[in-house]
């Protein structure tokens, strides 16, 4: 196939199901990754429902122990690109990415080997975005520059198309991030290998239902681990 959609789920249960009827209503040539950390809100059961309308086209996993969308984005990265695909995509389950922006996504990704969906680069938005969000995000950005030196417009999204081969080499089992820095952990290495990278504007939508997984104990841990993403990697 053409595509594998790796969506992260951690109590998405009215998300879910929106997202993935919109990626299958683009008519592409695409297989859907769920990789659910034991969501008490029963995302999990879910996903298995509508794997099982789609079969054939949609798998879910279902991961036991911590929780962390770095752990969850590890496994489905690696999971995906295993599989028999030229493109694999990472989007959020939320459906502040919209599937709808993904064909011209991939237009771009023919003559890339990572597309990256910025809010920040001209022409791209985020909705809601009110002072703290902004700040936080500004924050992000800063420090990602600073430690990890990645000078993108917009390094901590998480909608990307990747060509299957770049994620090939990277070092999974010696990855550390537990949670959100995984995104800026994959893209240093990416980088590190010499692949073509490019930024398009995306309009991020505020979440629909549900609410943010993002703690004070989560960016705390996050920024511990960005200062560290390039020291490890300087071993890897
Ligand atoms: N499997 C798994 N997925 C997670 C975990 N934490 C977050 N996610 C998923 O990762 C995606 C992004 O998480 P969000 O909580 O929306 O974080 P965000 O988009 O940075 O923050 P908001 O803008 O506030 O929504 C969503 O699809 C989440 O369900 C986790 O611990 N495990
Ligand atoms: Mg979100």
């Amino acid at each position: 196939m053409e595509l594998v959609v790796f969506l992260p789920t951690y109590n998405e249960r009215e998300n879910l199901p929106l997202v993935v009827e919109r990626l299958f209503g683009l008519g592409l040539d695409l297989f859907i990754l769920v990789v659910d950390d034991n969501s008490p809100d029963g995302t999990g059961e879910i996903g298995d429902r509508l794997a099982e309308k789609h079969a054939d086209r949609m798998r879910i996993i279902h991961r036991e122990g911590p929780r962390g969308r770095g752990l969850a984005g590890i496994v489905g990265l690696r999971e995906a690109s295993a599989m028999d695909c030229r493109f694999v995509v990472e989007m959020d389950a939320d459906a502040s990415h919209d599937p709808g922006e993904l064909p011209r996504l991939l237009e771009i990704a023919q003559d890339a080997d990572l597309v990256i969906g910025s809010r920040y680069v001209e022409g791209g938005t985020a909705e809601n975005f009110g002072l703290l969000r902004t700040l936080n995000s500004k924050v992000a950005k800063f420090l990602t520059v600073l430690f990890l030196g990645l000078r993108y417009t917009d390094p901590t999204s998480g909608y990307r198309v990747y060509r299957r081969e770049i994620l090939l080499p990277l070092p999974w089992d010696r990855m550390i991030s537990p949670g959100p820095s995984i995104v800026e952990e994959t893209l240093y290495y990416i980088k590190r290998n010499g692949a073509r990278i490019v930024e398009t504007p995306i309009a991020y939508r505020d979440r629909h239902k549900g609410s943010s997984k993002i703690t004070i104990g989560i960016i705390l841990r996050w920024i511990m681990t960005l200062m560290r993403i390039r020291w490890t990697a300087a071993r890897n």
